[in-house]
């Protein structure tokens, strides 16, 4: 038996709209949404829901927080956009805010995640000719096996998931990929004298929350120093107070040499990415060399010192940590066949749904919203539970009900 919820008329005629006029590169769930405050989420028909995937980990500070809402509004009845043909009075500011905060001398903002993966790339390769001195156009970098850093043709180049790729090539050479948290991989893969960097999320997160071992963000570090080779790391989805700390990297006190941050960077308001390095690695590029129209516009940049703020301010981090150790220990203490895996660090967490039935995890999560919980299957049989930093200690054992309510009524499938 198929558990396929009815929705209601009026949640439907929204979805029909979106099937019959936007591009179908999507599978949603049939949940039509039309507010967001805090940890919730209501929809079309008024149903509160608890958010446990928070924009895929944009909105860290919770929806719709209102500091970052007023400094929206505030920013947008001044000036929005100037170019960077023209200097603007916020830029500076932002640029010293957020350098100081994570500690490296310069800044390059974007805005999409993507966009400052591409930026990440461009400027290992500058490094590589003019400062590591290799030759012209060989310069390789290293990723992992089931990376997921955006969707342009480049970045997919060197994905390792077919769906993202099938029938997009030609692609685009220079990337060697091995296998994620395995230092001997990344030890043989640097013995070739043309490697620039190593590109890596700490804990991937498409591939279903993969947390490597202890040590291996220590071990990159000292092979990228041994080796002359730029530590990148993609922190889009595991920074920003995500896994307990600022930044995964920071569980292991390691600094990369190009941190690249997007998502939660404007508390989901608008897509402000920036990608972070020392002077030696960004004083490379040159005027007229990248950039990007919306690319450090001021609304952006009063939006983003607010928002890291608020991480900050609200000790968001500690609560991350706190709530993520509550939220694996009760889930791990139900007694169900259904859950093969708990794993995760902070409040970025995934289980592993297991189930006679394929579809299992995709019935469950309809099954949760039914519960009035929302969370999203990945790669088939794994659930992410991401709810925005802020959950208290109630909110996440009410969650844990609505979880447990929900596999048993995976019974019945
Ligand atoms: C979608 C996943 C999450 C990212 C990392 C770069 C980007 C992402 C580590 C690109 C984006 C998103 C995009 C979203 C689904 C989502 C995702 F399941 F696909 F992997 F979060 F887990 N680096 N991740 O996670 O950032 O250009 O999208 O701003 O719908 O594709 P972007």
């Amino acid at each position: 038996m198929n558990t396929t919820l009815a929705v209601t008329a009026n949640t439907q005629q929204y979805i029909n709209l979106e099937d019959k006029y936007g591009a179908h590169n999507y599978h949603p769930l049939p949940v039509v949404l039309k507010k967001g405050e805090g940890v919730f989420l209501y929809d079309v028909d008024d149903k509160r829901y608890y958010d446990f995937l928070s924009g895929y980990s944009a909105v860290n500070q919770g929806h719709c927080h209102p500091k970052i809402v007023a400094a929206l509004i505030e920013q947008a009845q001044k000036l929005t956009l100037t170019s960077r043909a023209f200097h603007s009075n916020l830029l500076g500011e932002y640029e010293k805010y957020i350098t100081a905060y994570f500690g490296y001398d310069k800044v390059l903002p974007m805005n999409t995640g993507v966009e400052a993966v591409e930026t990440a790339i461009k400027l290992c390769r500058k490094w590589a000719y003019q400062v590591k001195g290799i030759a012209a156009n060989e310069a390789k970098i290293i990723v992992c096996d089931g990376n997921f850093h955006g969707r342009t043709i480049n970045v997919i180049s060197f994905s390792s998931d077919s769906t993202a790729k099938n029938n997009f090539g030609p692609f685009t050479a220079g990337y060697t990929s091995i296998p994620h948290n395995d230092l001997h991989a990344l030890e043989k893969a640097l013995q070739d004298k043309n490697v620039a960097a190593f590109l890596f999320e700490p804990i991937q997160g498409e591939a279903g929350v993969v947390v490597p071992d202890a040590g291996y963000f220590k071990g990159i570090r000292n092979l990228c120093d041994e080796y002359n080779v730029l530590m990148v790391a993609d922190e889009i989805q595991s920074g920003l107070a995500r896994t307990g700390k600022m930044l995964a990297c920071d569980h292991e006190d390691v600094r990369p040499d190009i941190l690249i941050l997007g998502k939660a960077l404007s508390g989901g308001m608008l897509p402000v990415s920036a990608v972070l390095c020392d002077d030696e690695i960004m004083m490379t590029i040159k005027p007229g060399e990248h950039g990007s129209t919306y690319g450090g516009n001021p609304l952006a940049c009063a939006v983003a010192i607010t928002a890291l703020q608020v991480l900050k301010d609200e000790n968001l981090s500690a609560n991350a940590e706190a709530m993520g150790n509550l939220l694996r220990s009760e889930l791990k203490k139900l007694n169900t066949p259904f859950v093969s895996v708990v794993r995760g660090m902070g409040l970025l967490n995934a289980i592993v749904i297991k189930h006679k039935n394929p579809d299992a995890a995709w019935e469950l999560c309809l099954i949760l919203k039914e519960n009035g919980l929302l969370a999203k299957p990945t790669h088939g049989d794994k659930i992410r539970f991401a709810p925005p930093l802020i959950i208290n200690k109630e909110q996440v054992m009410e969650c844990v009900s609505i979880i447990a309510k929900s596999l048993q009524q995976l019974n019945n499938i």
